[in-house]
């Protein structure tokens, strides 16, 4: 498309966008007219502002840049917003506080990119614009793995504020597995204790055999996973965790090995990568552990959604364990095979009964209770079959959302997963829209996300460089169903501008930090 000007290169896309004459100067003299509920909205202005211009933004009655609310506004939903730039003044409006959040992301990119810092309050000058704005999806999420590789909180902020950027909404924090457990519970200190820390990784692919000697480790406080929620909260973004069962659970077996069909067995948090065999027993006293564990993981998490894993769970254990044999019988199964269902039936109604939503990895969703919102990894038609049986479901189709495949094919790229190679216009392809003789599915898809599994991964310029420019590419499609790939492509090469300003290696794997030095909006 021809730019008219390049900072109207928005991702993603706008609805509704026309150019309009003019420029809105920021200065020394701007005032912010601060609506009531509109609060929060001016607060992470002024965040992204202040480090640019030097400028508090202070509230005045008689401001000419106004952050307005009206809940009488109709159609914008819960995120969407109206923007008006132009020579004499900005309106932001929304029905709700975060279609006002929403909106400063889109101040924020029409920004300079290079703002230089300003101390001395010359302002910068917003493009004169007018834009109304709603999401076509309510869930646009990213899932980040920080079991395999941890993270610190003070990482997992940032990585909030790219994705807030680009209009995401949900954190997919998937905080354990069998190579880590990284969520203190204070019933259970030994789940970060020992299930914190690895002896040693795998250096290959799953199987390789071949490991490096390094141990590996790290885990949340309490406090840092309740500061992380307020950060992503306040950017519009609702972290939502995993804590998975009845597999990928090694390092939790590792902690407590009561928990497992072999209970006298010492087992290590896992170092390889791929499927483990082993999974959680089926006493009672594992589904009660697991609902201790899950109230804390509650507590610290409000999230409406809660997500306890489910995927790849090998049931060899099961059907040699006469204890496992007999509770399936004992609960009128067809066989030990049947307690995957059962199991996730168990959790599944903890979380319903605590007034939270589960959500489950799952291809369509025959064994899982109604009441779990499937997240469908394989081929979206397990996603409409899901639908089909009454779940909501969210898009996670490997081979459009996994970004830990490679970028490219070719040796230049780092190790990445094997299989597939997953490229951005893959990525832009993701299949959202129900078939055409189904259209009602519609209803049942709240959205998709990107994942960044991180076997592989284990610094912030990989997690990015792996993640951009393939979120920008999901984000528009979660923002705007239709999408327009050449479009899309025309805007990208302003928005990298964007990406490099903000130090995201997004063209190459650097060896440098990937932090810039100062911090541009
Ligand atoms: C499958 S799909 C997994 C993850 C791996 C990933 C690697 C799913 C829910 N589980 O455990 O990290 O593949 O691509």
């Amino acid at each position: 498309m021809d730019l008219p000007r390049p900072e109207l290169a928005l991702v993603p896309r706008p609805r509704r966008l026309s150019p309009r004459p003019g420029r809105f100067r920021i200065d020394r003299t701007t005032r912010l007219r601060v609506a009531p509920g509109a609060e929060a909205a001016a607060g992470l202005l002024r965040t992204y502002l202040a480090p640019v211009t030097g400028l508090r933004l202070e509230h005045a009655d008689d401001a000419a840049f106004v952050l307005a609310l009206d809940p009488l506004l109709t159609g914008l939903g819960e995120e969407g917003y109206g923007l008006t730039v132009g020579l004499h003044g900005v309106l932001l409006r929304a029905a709700r506080p975060t279609g006002l959040l929403r909106g400063v992301q889109t101040v924020r990119q029409l920004l300079p990119y290079q703002a230089p810092v300003r101390p001395d309050g010359d302002g910068v000058d917003l493009p004169g614009v007018e834009i109304t704005d709603v999401p076509a999806y309510p869930w646009r999420g990213m899932l980040l793995d920080v079991a395999r590789h941890f993270q610190p909180v003070s990482y997992l902020r940032r990585f909030v504020d790219l994705m807030a950027l680009h209009k995401l909404n949900v954190l997919h924090l998937h905080l354990t597995d069998d190579q880590g457990w990284r969520m203190p519970v204070a019933a259970y200190p030994r789940l970060t204790e020992i299930g914190g820390r690895r002896e040693r990784s795998m250096a290959g692919p799953a199987g390789s055999g071949r490991f490096d000697s390094r141990p590996h480790g790290g885990t949340y406080t309490r406090a840092e996973l309740t500061g992380l929620v307020a950060f992503a909260a306040a950017r519009g973004v609702t972290v939502v965790p995993e804590v998975g069962v009845p597999g990928h659970v090694r390092a939790a077996l590792a902690a407590h090995p009561e928990l497992g069909n072999h209970p006298e067995r010492r087992l290590d948090v896992w170092t390889h990568w791929g499927v483990c065999p082993n999974v959680l027993g089926v006493g009672d006293h594992v589904l009660d552990f697991f609902r201790t564990v899950l109230d804390e993981v509650m507590d610290v998490f409000p999230s409406p959604y809660l997500h306890i894993g489910g995927d790849e769970c090998p049931t060899d254990e099961w059907e040699e364990s006469p204890a496992a044999i007999a509770r399936a019988s004992r609960e009128g199964l067809e066989g030990p095979r049947a307690l995957h269902g059962w199991f996730m039936g168990r959790i599944a109604d903890h979380v319903v009964r605590a007034g939270r939503r589960p959500v489950a990895w799952a291809e369509n969703g025959t064994a899982l209770p109604p009441e779990c919102t499937v997240m469908s990894w394989r081929t979206p038609e397990h996603a409409w079959a899901a639908a089909r049986r009454g779940h909501d479901v969210i898009h996670a189709d490997h081979r459009s959302t996994y970004f830990d495949y490679a970028r490219a094919p070719g040796p230049e790229e780092p190790l990445a997963q094997p299989g597939h190679v997953l490229d951005l216009r893959t990525a832009y392809g993701v299949e959202l829209t129900a078939p055409p003789a189904e259209p009602a599915l519609a209803e049942r898809v709240l959205g998709a996300q990107g994942q960044l599994w991180t076997e592989f991964v284990t610094t912030p310029e990989h997690i990015e460089y792996l993640t951009y420019p393939r979120l920008c590419a999901l984000a528009e499609r979660v923002w705007d169903a239709d999408g327009d790939w050449p479009d899309f492509r025309a805007r990208l090469t302003g928005h990298e501008a964007r990406l490099d300003a903000l130090g995201v290696p997004h063209d190459t794997l650097p060896q440098r930090p990937a932090t810039p030095t100062h911090a541009p909006v």
